[in-house]
């Protein structure tokens, strides 16, 4: 991708999320989209990664610990058990997680969880507070550290600060459940420029802030008395050179070789999920059955061949969704499986990523169905893995942030088994000119806007000053490809 010169590149980026998770490949199967993403992002700009260790101590000391791990420089802190407890498991995982992928059910409310949360954040800014220089573009992500925005601006600094959301963010009607959620919205607008995954989750934020706050909207920015914030759509990519490099590794093409050797006469579809309640896998496994008990003809003929490494594990929800899934599986293999045919290969471990880009090439369909997901980059990953000249189906969640800009994939309705059943057996009986016109613009797609576009784009209104905006559009969608296209 060619680079132009800007003023990104003469200011230093400070990113900060929860989590820095460069230089820790031995967890690399529980590494989300975010680790791979901005370790590419803040290689290219000099920057800083500063957030927790992952570690625990004793007591809080604000104490620092700088390496420099993948060509990145970080900087790191470690936290008290109580800041764990209620900040990471509780309010980041009990509460706004939940609550922002739509599931009030699961949602927990504790007065602890929130204090933990504002604890927390005063502990991130007044840590990072001597790194930042007067000229450092600060890049906040996700949901963890909404507040420190505000609390940075609290503490004097005038710095260009954005923030990016990598999850939904919710309809008003269901915020408004979260006692404090005024605050949490309000200090949103500290910052001067918030990136979303869709004009879904743009619109949302819209609709709230405007009839909470009367904040108004001008063009693309929300005016609050004088501050103004800059609303982005702006999806995250793969790291695509990367990625798709990984189709002249060993380990991938042993990995595709294995499972093709193994599979002869029969049709893959693979899934690859944290395990997680809003990935919608126990839909997703009623959704098979379905197809098997309507469509007897597929039986010994498809096998389904599920990644889902364990994540959370201190959260009840995540144990009981285990409990479900090992329990379905069963289920399914029980009712169906032969000497020589296992339905269901549901597999609780992570693999590496070229192993991952064998295992996606080996298989015919993608099945990637969550509820809710901000974007979903297996849905991307799955398309740059296929073979352009015989490529594998998407069936993708039109829940997913992915949807809006890969209408091509066969888009599904994850809450409705009989949906999800008809998209995996379309996909298996698509002839093969419409698999490569598919693929085609799929893949056009997510080489355009990878990675590197994403940083670029967010970066570059980061770096603008309110002056230099551009003059007012109709929306401020990043331009992405034309969903007038949709197909189902
Ligand atoms: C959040 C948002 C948004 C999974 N298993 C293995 C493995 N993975 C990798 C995948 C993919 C990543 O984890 C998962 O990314 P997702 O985007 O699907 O989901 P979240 O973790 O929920 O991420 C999401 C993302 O942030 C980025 O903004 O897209 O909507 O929820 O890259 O490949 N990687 C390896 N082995 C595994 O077994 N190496």
């Amino acid at each position: 991708m060619p680079h132009t010169q800007t003023q990104t590149q003469t200011q230093r980026l400070i990113a900060v999320s929860n989590r820095v998770a460069v230089g820790t490949d031995g967890e690399s199967a529980n590494r989300g989209g975010l680790a791979v993403a901005l370790a590419a992002a803040l290689r290219q700009s000099n920057g800083i990664w500063f957030g927790w260790s992952g570690e625990q101590t004793e007591e809080f000391t604000g104490q620092i610990a700088f390496h420099r791990a993948d060509g990145v420089a970080t900087a790191t802190i470690d936290l008290e058990a109580q800041d764990i407890d209620e900040y990471y498991n509780g309010f980041a995982n009990r509460t706004l997680w939940p609550l922002f992928h739509y599931r009030l059910d699961l949602t927990e409310i504790a007065r602890d969880f929130a204090g933990g949360y504002a604890r927390v954040n005063e502990r991130f800014a007044d840590t990072l507070a001597p790194l930042i220089a007067p000229d450092d573009l600060i890049w906040v992500h996700d949901y963890h550290l909404m507040p420190l925005g505000s609390q940075l601006r609290a503490r004097g600094f005038a710095n260009r600060i954005g923030f990016f959301l990598h999850i939904p963010w919710p309809p008003p009607s269901l915020l408004m459940s979260l006692p404090g959620h005024r605050e949490l919205a309000r200090g949103m607008l500290d910052y001067d420029v918030i990136g979303f995954q869709s004009e879904e989750w743009r619109q949302a934020f819209i609709d709230y802030a405007t009839v909470q706050f009367e904040a108004t909207l001008e063009a693309e920015a929300l005016r609050l008395g004088e501050r103004c914030t800059r609303l982005l759509v702006c999806p995250i990519g793969l790291d695509i050179d990367d990625f798709a490099g990984a189709v002249h590794s060993m380990a991938a093409k042993q990995t595709e070789s294995r499972l093709v050797t193994s599979a002869v006469g029969r049709d893959m579809i693979v899934g690859v999920d944290r395990l997680d309640y809003s990935k919608g896998l126990q839909e997703r496994f009623a959704a098979y059955e379905l197809l098997l008990t309507d469509h007897p003809e597929l039986r010994e003929k498809v096998s389904l061949l599920q990644i889902a490494p364990p994540s959370r594990g201190d959260v009840a929800s995540y144990r009981q969704i285990r409990a479900d899934l090992d329990a379905l599986s069963g289920h399914i293999n029980g009712a169906f499986a032969s000497i020589d045919w296992v339905p269901i290969r549901y597999v609780n471990q992570g693999y590496s990523r070229d192993e991952l880009f064998g295992i996606y090439r080996a298989a015919r369909v993608g099945l990637v169905t969550p509820l809710r997901d901000g974007m979903n980059l297996v849905a991307k990953e799955y398309v740059a893995a296929q073979e352009p000249a015989d490529p594998g189906v998407l069936v993708l969640s039109r829940f997913a942030g992915a949807a809006a800009q890969l209408p091509q994939a066969v888009l599904v309705n994850p809450h409705s088994i009989e949906d999800i059943a008809e998209g995996i057996a379309r996909a298996l009986a698509m002839p093969l000119a419409e698999r490569q016109e598919r693929h085609q613009a799929m893949l056009a797609t997510i080489t355009k806007h990878d990675v590197l576009w994403w940083s670029e784009t967010f970066m570059a209104a980061l770096a603008e000053q309110p002056d230099e905006a551009p003059a007012p559009t109709s929306t401020n969608v990043a331009r992405l490809p034309d969903a007038a296209s949709a197909r189902r």
